[in-house]
């Protein structure tokens, strides 16, 4: 029996409280690479993503938007979806965790795993939440009495809720992640868990009293009481699969989440915790990035620095974007954008670099050859494979670019223009070897800009000089 080998891959299901920005942009690319990659060298790849929409963040736009919360979200689930039509996102499915069918058979039934473990109980939460991240905070999270992610000063509750009892499984937790069963990348941010989980992990407050979370999934058996939106939304990375309704897509269980920073523990303690409870396999890996900046700033319209991925993907297109932020970031740090920047990399890396490399070359075989070259498949070469499956993928674009420019060199050394007037056959025989390289190049370009991918392997395969893929931009 042949069983195929699977890959699942999910990026966070986002707040659909305000458009989408660059961070959910590179987040979902860094997935959508990964997904591509994957699909290419032979796995089943199933990549999930979506929306988490029971946050009281969601209701607040709605009233200050003058719409009710369904219409409103409709709006900007709607931006997220055209967001990843315009960057070519390969996702399998979209998941809303307001969706009554797909999602809440699964976390009710997660609920009652965690209750059947005996890891619910009633008890009384006096602290702080803060509403930004949706998390309950102590002083130590403050920074002058604010979040230092959402500058808001948290809530002072006192109320009665159901807890997860999430301190039982420090010890499990940190022996699977230092024996790499569940693996996080990169080391820095491993060690930053491996730091919270050796003080010790507190039980978590898993649900709310129904009149101060009013959008959620109720508690089974206490009406009065609404789940918690991370046990609800974490939950989403199985309900996709078909847990608590059938299990069609379980098979592909466990699999790897990419996320930012910021919502790590969430990842690499909540919910390994709740899937030991429930006796479910922990996640393979986390793909933990840093946060994307601008001039060296967090975004923000007060500093006027916000980069709306919309508007650069309407000026320089799909590719250029997905170019740079795979680029010029690296998944495993803190990167930056700027408007110069980015026409900076566009111009060297796209109009001078592949753009022009690609019509150089076909250039000389359309005039040349008699007729396309004839491809063989070679596989990948090991310095690709090994930044991709190490998600280093701005190395994977480094080396690739970096065979670029030695093809660039490799016309200029071998001349084949000047060598055709003297020599016809060794003329097209170096002209064959540059198309048979720039080939290689443009399979290597597939999982990063598929359109172009396709556009110069359909001018390969026409021996036919593509069109201007990347116009110079002034
Ligand atoms: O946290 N740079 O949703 P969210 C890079 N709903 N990435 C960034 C970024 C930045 N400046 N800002 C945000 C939530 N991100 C929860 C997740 S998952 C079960 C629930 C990306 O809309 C990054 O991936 O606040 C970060 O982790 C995520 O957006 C937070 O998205």
């Amino acid at each position: 029996m042949i069983t195929q080998k699977t890959f699942y891959i999910t990026s966070p299901i986002f707040y659909p409280n305000a458009v989408p920005h660059m961070g959910h942009a590179y987040t979902t690319l860094l997935c959508d690479i990964l997904a591509r990659y994957h699909r290419l060298v032979g796995f089943e790849t199933y990549f999930l993503t979506g929306t988490d929409e029971h946050t009281e963040k969601v209701v607040k736009a709605a009233l200050s938007a003058g719409q009710e919360p369904h219409a409103y979200l409709e709006d900007v689930v709607t931006r997220f979806k055209e967001l990843y039509v315009h960057l070519d996102i390969s996702y399998d499915q979209f998941i809303r965790t307001s969706d009554q069918a797909a999602h809440w058979p699964g976390v009710i039934e997660m609920w009652k795993r965690l209750t059947s473990a005996g890891d619910i109980y009633k008890s009384t939460y006096t602290g702080l939440y803060c509403a930004g991240c949706e998390a309950f905070v102590t002083e130590k999270d403050l920074v002058d009495g604010k979040c230092p992610d959402h500058g808001i000063e948290p809530e002072q509750l006192k109320e009665e809720n159901y807890f997860f009892r999430l301190s039982k499984y420090t010890r499990p937790i940190k022996e699977k992640i230092i024996s790499g069963e569940l693996r996080i990348v990169p080391g820095t941010r491993k060690n930053e868990i491996l730091a919270l989980l050796n003080g010790g992990l507190q039980d978590v407050s898993f649900s709310r009293p129904k009149e101060k979370m009013t959008w959620g999934i109720p508690v089974p058996c206490d009406e009065t009481q609404t789940m918690y939106i991370w046990m609800d939304a974490l939950t989403n990375y199985i309900t996709a699969l078909g847990f608590g309704r059938g299990e069609e897509k379980m098979y592909f269980w466990p699999g790897m989440h990419v996320l930012g920073k910021d919502i790590l523990r969430f990842h690499a303690a909540f919910w390994p915790g709740m899937l030991l409870s429930a006796g479910l396999p922990l996640p393979k890996t986390l793909l933990v990035h840093g946060f994307i900046t601008s001039g060296g700033k967090k975004m923000s319209k007060t500093l006027g620095n916000v980069i709306d991925p919309e508007e650069l993907l309407a000026e320089y297109g799909t590719d250029a974007v997905r170019y740079f932020l795979a680029r010029h970031i690296s998944p495993f740090e803190d990167g930056d954008i700027t408007r110069e920047g980015f026409k900076d990399a566009y111009n060297a890396g796209l109009a001078n670099g592949l753009g022009n490399l690609a019509s150089r070359i076909m250039q000389l075989a359309q005039t040349h050859l008699t007729g396309p070259v004839k491809l063989e498949w070679k596989p990948y070469p090991k310095e690709f494979t090994e930044a991709m499956e190490n998600f280093e993928i701005n190395k994977a674009a480094e080396y690739v670019w970096s065979r670029i420019s030695a093809l660039d060199h490799k016309i200029t050394e071998t001349a084949p223009f000047k060598v055709i007037k003297t020599d016809t056959m060794r003329g097209s025989e170096l002209i064959a070897n540059l198309v048979h390289e720039l080939a290689a190049i443009d399979l290597m370009l597939e999982p990063i800009l598929p359109a172009t991918s396709k556009k110069i392997i359909e001018a390969i395969m026409a021996n036919k000089k593509p069109e201007n893929l990347f116009p110079r931009k002034d």
